[in-house]
């Protein structure tokens, strides 16, 4: 089941009796962000906002947000049934990011029916929230996805960065260089050219899916991971100032490009950030020179409260761990690592942890497991820690995970790895300020940590032990003894 736009997507949500429409008027001003933080808290709806101060009569009216704010929504975005489990889901999106699919280009859709530009372009037409007090602004790029070109290849990438309204017709962004826009930058930026950007807001909800997960997508774009996510080729169209692709009946796309000189900088963050802090504090930071706004007649604005902390999860909370924990499985059967049984990240770590079940082969097998991770393009954000765990364990059970942990590890026979000085997420508040200035350094700095939980096979086998390398388990009762108690048990008159 793919969903044609958001708009089906909506109804779809309506008819499972999953969506608040909120009909009286609230404030962009915190008042949404407040709304939409509870109802996360509260295990609530997705929420369409009808009823926006100063939005009464702007040609976008409406907001949309949590729809992915619960597994079941998740799973019913990917086409699954409600009560699909997060194992499931994860295991069915590695099984379609990992063969991509078609795009088709068309000339035309509804994306086009309203076209603006020059002066016409104010972006606080739209109803975009000041989602938190301690935001830097209103924060319009959530929810979205970027589109931007290789200069060299001539590839797309989508991907979802953040952004906030610095002025009616200027955008300013956390760019990292380490990200595919910021490998895009680069080359643009080296030709003394300005990189074009196109911002797609609302559409399927698998695109935001994909755009927001660390794909690796060699030779193609994230649209093609669409195509295979949604099990539904992607319609793309023609962006109107240049020569970008984006989904023809997206709601709105804002058109634009971004340049390296610092003159045009404007002053951004912070922001409620993925980590339950603030972070990407206030600084000058490139931006998005709109030049083309397109949408849909009623536009339906798509953003996000993000920010997750023990209990307290946003929608990132509930499909990055999903979509991440997919990414990297893939990633290390894509890179050769054998025996790869479940990769899995908490829902409040968002893959900062990443937990990775094998089946062992060889000693040295879970540093092999690290070290794809950390060497590759999914590690921007992801595997700050990694775990490494036996067959036996289920890495969706705590209990048998720090149980691994307990009795598996002991440091000082290498089993703990300490990898210091590699790239790492901006926002970690962790790591000292100065340590992750973007604009001097391009992205933060971690020492990243292998726990390899797995039985480590310095230890030799012992007779004692049956010829293995642990001690047999004491909690299983011996077959025979079990089956004589089991005979008896009605006996024993216990209740
Ligand atoms: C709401 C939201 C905001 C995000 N903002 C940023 C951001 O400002 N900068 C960034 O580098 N990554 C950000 N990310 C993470 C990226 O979307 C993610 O790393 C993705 O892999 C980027 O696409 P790419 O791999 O094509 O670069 C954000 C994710 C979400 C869900
Ligand atoms: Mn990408």
């Amino acid at each position: 089941m793919a969903y044609e736009d958001l708009r089906e997507w909506i109804s779809t949500l309506e008819r499972e009796g999953l969506l608040s429409r909120v009909k009286c008027q609230v404030d962009w001003d915190r008042e949404i962000g407040s709304v939409a933080r509870e109802a996360l808290n509260r295990n609530g709806p997705a929420l369409l906002f009808e009823n926006i101060k100063d939005h009464e009569d702007t040609w976008c009216r409406t907001l949309f947000t949590n729809s992915l704010g619960s597994r079941e929504r998740v799973a019913l975005a990917i086409g699954l049934p409600r009560e699909t489990s997060f194992k499931e889901i994860t295991r069915v999106i590695k099984e379609r990011l990992s063969k991509p699919s078609v795009v088709k280009v068309t000339d035309r859709g509804p994306v086009k029916e309203n076209i603006i530009k020059g002066d016409d372009i104010d972006l606080y037409k739209m109803p975009v929230p000041r989602w938190r007090l301690q935001d830097g602004g209103r924060y319009i790029n959530t929810y979205c996805s970027i589109i931007t070109r290789d200069p060299d290849t001539g590839l797309l990438n989508a991907g979802t960065y953040r952004g906030m309204i610095a002025d009616k017709d200027k955008i300013g962004v956390l760019l990292a260089l380490s990200q595919h826009w910021g490998h895009h930058a680069r080359k643009y930026w080296d030709r003394g050219m300005e990189m074009p950007v196109s911002v797609v807001y609302g559409w399927d909800p698998t695109l935001l899916m994909v755009s927001s997960a660390a794909v690796i997508h060699p030779g193609c774009s994230e649209y093609e991971y669409v195509s295979s996510l949604r099990q539904r080729e992607c319609e793309l169209v023609k962006c109107e100032t240049n020569d970008l692709l984006v989904p023809a009946s997206a709601e709105i796309v804002i058109e634009g490009s971004i340049s390296p000189d610092p003159s045009t900088f404007v002053m951004e963050g912070p922001f409620g950030e993925y980590t339950g802090y603030f972070g990407g504090m206030t600084s000058p930071k490139p931006a998005i020179k709109v030049s083309c706004i397109t949408h849909r007649d009623n536009a339906i604005f798509r953003g996000a409260v993000e920010g997750v902390s023990p209990h307290k999860w946003a929608e990132s909370g509930y499909y990055c761990a999903c979509t991440f924990s997919a990414v990297s499985w893939n990633l290390l059967e894509g890179i050769g690592v054998p025996g790869v049984l479940d990769v899995w990240t908490d829902n409040v770590v968002n893959a900062t942890i990443l937990k990775v079940r094998i089946k062992k082969a060889y000693r040295g097998h879970a540093k092999q497991v690290a070290n794809a991770i950390w060497g590759s393009g999914i590690s921007n954000y992801a595997g700050k820690i990694v775990i490494v765990v036996d067959e036996d364990i289920d890495i969706h059970d705590h209990e048998a995970v720090e149980w691994a942990i307990a009795y598996r590890v002991n440091a000082d026979m290498g089993q703990v790895l300490f990898y210091p000085g590699t790239f790492g997420s901006m926002l970690d508040p962790s790591v000292p300020l100065i340590q992750r200035n973007i604009a001097k350094y391009g992205q933060g700095k971690w020492t990243r940590i292998l726990v390899d939980a797995t039985i480590n096979w310095d230890l030799e086998p012992q007779e004692q032990y049956g010829g293995k390398r642990f001690p047999p388990l004491a909690t299983d009762i011996d077959p025979e003894d079990e089956k004589k108690i089991k005979e008896r048990w009605s006996e024993y008159a216990i209740i």
